[in-house]
């Protein structure tokens, strides 16, 4: 790992941090809170760590990334667009509009890069497994990445996959949940406490390991120490507990708080104000 790739990766996602605010402000709301929550972490995948092609997004060989947490894919759209496979003209005119292909929740059948249909919480990691599954009987040593958010795991069926993946020794399924400590409308531990979710994840038969979301360094370190994938050789998934804010450089106070997970900016000179108060604190 290079210092110049680490501060690649920091810019590009202040870029993606900024387009996301573009995007979601022109249809006056969003999941902003979760979204940028997981910037960093999507960031790190998507320009450094998957094994992902935007030119040939369905080669048979490459890294799923299957993102649970759904109402955050504004993420992955700007992404896309970043990586030339929309156009920001296709991304504003149909985001979140009747008929529209990028949906406030992804769907697949429309949108090239998405592994899944993703939205109803607590899915994605159950479509993953499988996706895991399929990999061991076709011999293949690709990876599977699911993310969920905090508050997402509190639906009973990701704890069913979490059992299945331990007892099969699904190795090639590696899971990242965002603990940004909110959910919808307040904080997961008064909503039902995760804790002690590392303890937890190891009693289901799984390999923990814990990082700093927003630390870009942590994140590149963490992926990159990952074992490479044996799918014929059952052994521990990986869930990575990736710690999280929030809502993290949402102004007015919500940063860190539930109150950020539908956020909004309201007008444009309200988004220029946002970036330039968001810039001078990063030159700080
Ligand atoms: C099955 C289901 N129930 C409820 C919702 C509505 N909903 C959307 S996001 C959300 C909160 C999710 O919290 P968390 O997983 O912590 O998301 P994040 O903070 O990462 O955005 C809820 C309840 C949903 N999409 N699906």
């Amino acid at each position: 790992m290079t210092t110049e790739l680490v501060q690649a990766l920091k810019e590009k996602a202040v870029q993606i941090r900024k387009d996301m605010y573009v995007t979601t402000q022109k249809i006056g709301y969003a999941h902003l809170g979760g979204g940028m929550s997981m910037a960093d972490v999507a960031v790190a995948l998507y320009y450094d760590y998957l094994n992902f092609d935007p030119q040939n997004p369905k080669d048979p060989d490459r890294d799923r990334f299957v993102l649970s947490k759904g109402h955050c894919a504004h993420v992955l759209y700007n992404i896309f667009v970043d990586k030339g496979m929309y156009t920001k003209e296709e991304l504003w005119s149909e985001y979140n509009q009747i008929n529209g292909r990028f949906g406030m929740h992804p769907n697949y059948h429309y949108l090239k890069g998405f592994e899944a249909s993703t939205g109803s919480l607590g899915h994605g990691l159950s479509i993953a497994l499988g996706m895991a599954y399929a990999a061991r009987l076709d011999k293949k040593n690709y990876q599977i990445i699911c993310m969920t958010g905090d508050g997402e795991i509190q639906e009973g069926s990701i704890w069913e996959a979490l059992m299945a993946a331990g007892h099969w020794g699904m190795g090639n399924l590696r899971l990242i949940i965002d603990y940004n400590k909110n959910g919808a409308t307040g904080a997961v531990k008064d909503e039902m406490d995760l804790e002690p979710l590392a303890d937890k994840l190891r009693a289901f038969k799984w390999d923990v390991v814990e990082m700093d979301g927003h630390d870009m360094e942590d994140i590149v370190k963490t992926l990159h120490a990952l074992p490479p994938v044996d799918s014929q050789t059952p052994s521990k998934p990986i869930a990575i507990i990736s710690h999280t804010i929030k809502g993290k450089t949402m102004l007015g106070g919500i940063e860190g708080t539930a109150f950020s997970h539908i956020g909004m900016i309201p007008s444009d000179e309200a988004l220029q104000a946002h970036f330039a108060s968001v810039d001078a604190a990063e030159q700080k």
